[in-house]
């Protein structure tokens, strides 16, 4: 069925439940005993179905507004950083129904995601640091790819914030295929956010530390200690970071926060926020005030003005020194080539956030009650005209009021907006907690009937939000419609299921405008602590439904050497190397008996020679730690010295078909 159709086919339906509704609870019923609450199931008489369930009109309206019968496909998708779980997290919009985890730092046994697989050993293995395998991630910010500022639906990228790395997802198949560590930082916040054209991916700094790893005492902090950006080259072609065209930017030890590309009229720049500008280096321990306060004692930190374009410039001319071998724009380079700017914002500021036609950078100080909105054309006047103070550091400072367009008072921690398409921006307010709808002013003023620059109304979540997205809530043109308020806290919410909470997405309808703008439904997030999310039109995304020829390597999306077809399977040895070429096929592995030594190194390919959507085969190796995924048209390399004899067997995990449990084969390694 199309979405399209949803409204009119529903709201007859809507009208009559609520209609019917009040009808019942005018006659006493809401909420009350009804006499057969089974035959009223029977029956479909909504009413008394409400009435026994104890729901309002608006339960049953909300309820009307996203409930997806089977087969009726999600119209947007939504994608979130699944926290310190090292994930991303696919859910379908309105539904809520969680579509996918998609593993990208962490080993996911059900993708077969780390398990033996070399197209996904491979990848994580690009993310070890100092030889250490790091097999978790804290991921933060997904960005979906762009083209000309619209989501494309090609690729999305997530960073770590623990280990300052990125990861680059192939829409396609929905897999990780790169994971790039920073070489210059062990920690990151700021990214990903892509430029227009994701020709580059943003990665910010967060807590300042000496670039390349190196050591320097606390007490050196204000000389050795760093912040930094770094920008990676995209290349579509490859699906690849471009490493060796990719740099950074040295920046003071203030602790960047999150970062944007400016897009449209600010095309070409990039603004992040930072806190902690106070330098504080904690020690509570010491006596030293904690970094909570130390980190929050002045009224303004800084957000920084990146002159992106000019910094391409400058780094490709070779303009850059050598940190951990990565070339970087030493701070006095920035300077003299005028590619950094500082203008103060309010009180520990969180997120930056460009509206749609790139005009206002909007910033939130946690400790502050209001957003504060700059005009890039602001900015960019204020640049032109010079005369700036200076930080300790020689960096400008913009005078606050040259570049602040207007500020809103919005209420208590405001952390991030997004945007929608009828000049309505929504800001995430955590301590109240609720989620922000205002206005904005200028070239959005007549977008809406409520005055320019002002709060229209607020509603409360449950609890604590950290980001909140909108349907396509980034980009240059914002679809509105749903938005999502990623709470950290669930508390009463849902169930105890113990001390650990699930986190608490809740679906907001921002559909209509002035102050409506009804909560619609609750997901807890029992797997991980999201914490921004990007939204995308449903039907903008294209993957396969199986691979697209039998043998095809994932990694390199491309056919594989050792695709095996069906006739071709064999197994050969040389010396003590072991190779076999193995086929699956409903319901059965050939060849069902592999023989080796103890002592063999055994290099295994097996190949999916399925064509049919969504007959996907497992392979598990007991003993030997193989468990892989192979999906319609896979080829699936692993490899392993047979240390241990005996008899394992192999067996197809994914229940395939009826005979599904004869899918099996024996492994004998003799002594
Ligand atoms: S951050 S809310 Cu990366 Cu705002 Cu978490
Ligand atoms: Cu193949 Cu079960």
């Amino acid at each position: 069925m199309k979405v399209k159709h949803l409204k009119k086919y529903f709201l007859p339906f809507i009208l009559l439940a609520v209609i019917g509704f009040l009808l019942v609870a005018a006659c006493g019923g809401a909420g009350g005993e009804t006499d057969a609450p089974e035959s009223a199931a029977v029956s479909g008489d909504i009413n008394a179905i409400a009435s026994e369930r104890g729901l309002t009109p608006a339960d049953i309206e909300a309820a009307v507004r996203t409930y997806t019968p089977t087969g009726m496909h999600d119209e947007y998708i939504m994608f979130a950083s699944g926290g310190h779980s090292g994930q991303m997290f696919v859910i379908g919009m309105p539904s809520m129904r969680m579509l996918k985890t998609i593993a990208v730092f962490t080993p996911e046994p059900w993708q077969g995601w780390g398990y033996g697989a070399q197209s996904t050993m491979e990848v994580l293995d690009q993310g070890n640091i100092n030889g250490e395998e790091i097999r978790w991630g804290d991921t933060h910010h997904p960005a979906l790819s762009e083209t000309a500022g619209e989501y494309d639906g090609e690729w999305v990228f997530i960073n770590d914030k623990a280990n300052a790395r990125i990861a680059v997802i192939d829409l396609r198949d929905f897999e990780t295929k790169q994971i790039v560590k920073n070489p210059i930082a062990i920690n990151d916040h700021g990214g990903t956010m892509v430029t227009p054209d994701t020709e580059w991916i943003i990665e910010g700094g967060q807590y300042a530390a000496p670039l390349g790893w190196e050591y320097a005492s606390l007490d050196d902090y204000a000389e050795e200690y760093r912040g930094m950006v770094t920008f990676w080259k995209f290349d579509r072609e490859s699906g690849r970071v471009q490493y060796d065209q990719s740099f950074a930017m040295e920046l003071p030890p203030y602790w960047q926060d999150l970062c944007d590309a400016g897009k449209l009229v600010s095309e070409g720049w990039v603004f992040c926020n930072s806190f902690n500008t106070e330098m504080a280096t904690g020690g509570v321990e010491d006596g030293n005030p904690p970094f909570e306060a130390g980190a929050s004692q002045r009224d303004m930190d800084y957000m920084h003005i990146i002159n992106f374009d000019k910094a391409v410039e400058v780094a490709q001319a070779g303009q850059v020194e050598m940190v951990a071998d990565f070339p970087v724009i030493s701070m006095q380079t920035a300077i003299d080539e005028k590619l950094l700017y500082f203008a103060p914002e309010p009180k520990s500021p969180h997120g930056v956030d460009i509206s749609p036609g790139g005009e206002y950078m909007v910033v939130s100080g946690k400790l502050d009650p209001h957003v504060t909105i700059y005009s890039f054309d602001k900015v960019l006047s204020a640049i032109e005209a010079g005369g700036f103070k200076t930080d300790d550091y020689g960096i400008p400072i913009l005078a606050f009021d040259d570049v602040v367009e207007a500020q809103v008072e919005v209420g208590l921690g405001p952390l991030h907006t997004q945007f929608g398409p009828d000049g309505y921006a929504y800001t995430s307010l955590f301590l109240e907690p609720a989620v922000a709808r205002w206005t904005m002013g200028g070239e959005y003023e007549d977008l809406n009937e409520d005055p320019p620059w002002s709060l229209v109304t607020k509603t409360p979540v449950h609890y604590n939000v950290g980001h909140i997205a909108t349907a396509e809530g980034d980009t240059v043109s914002p679809d509105g419609k749903y938005l999502v308020s990623l709470n950290k806290w669930a508390i009463d919410r849902f169930q105890n299921v113990g001390p650990l909470l699930p986190q608490n997405f809740q679906l907001i309808d921002i559909s209509r405008p002035g102050i409506t703008m009804p909560l619609l439904y609750d997901m807890p997030i029992g797997n991980g602590e999201p914490h921004y999310a990007q939204i995308i039109k449903a039907d903008k995304l294209d993957p396969w439904e199986v691979y697209p020829e039998i043998g095809w390597n994932p990694a390199t999306q491309s056919p594989d050497p050792n695709a095996t077809l069906a006739g071709e399977e064999r197994i050969e040895r040389d010396g003590n190397n072991v190779e076999i070429w193995m086929s699956a096929v409903r319901s059965h592995f050939s060849p069902e008996h592999v023989e080796i030594n103890e002592g063999d190194h055994v290099t295994w390919h097996i190949t999916n020679v399925e064509r049919a959507y969504d007959a996907t085969h497992g392979f598990a190796l007991p003993g030997y730690n193989i468990n892989i995924s192979i999906e319609p048209g896979e080829t699936a390399t692993f490899e392993f010295d047979a240390t241990h004899d005996g008899v394992f067997t192999y067996y197809c995990s994914e229940f395939c078909s009826a005979l599904h449990l004869e899918m099996v084969g024996y492994m004998l390694v003799k002594p």
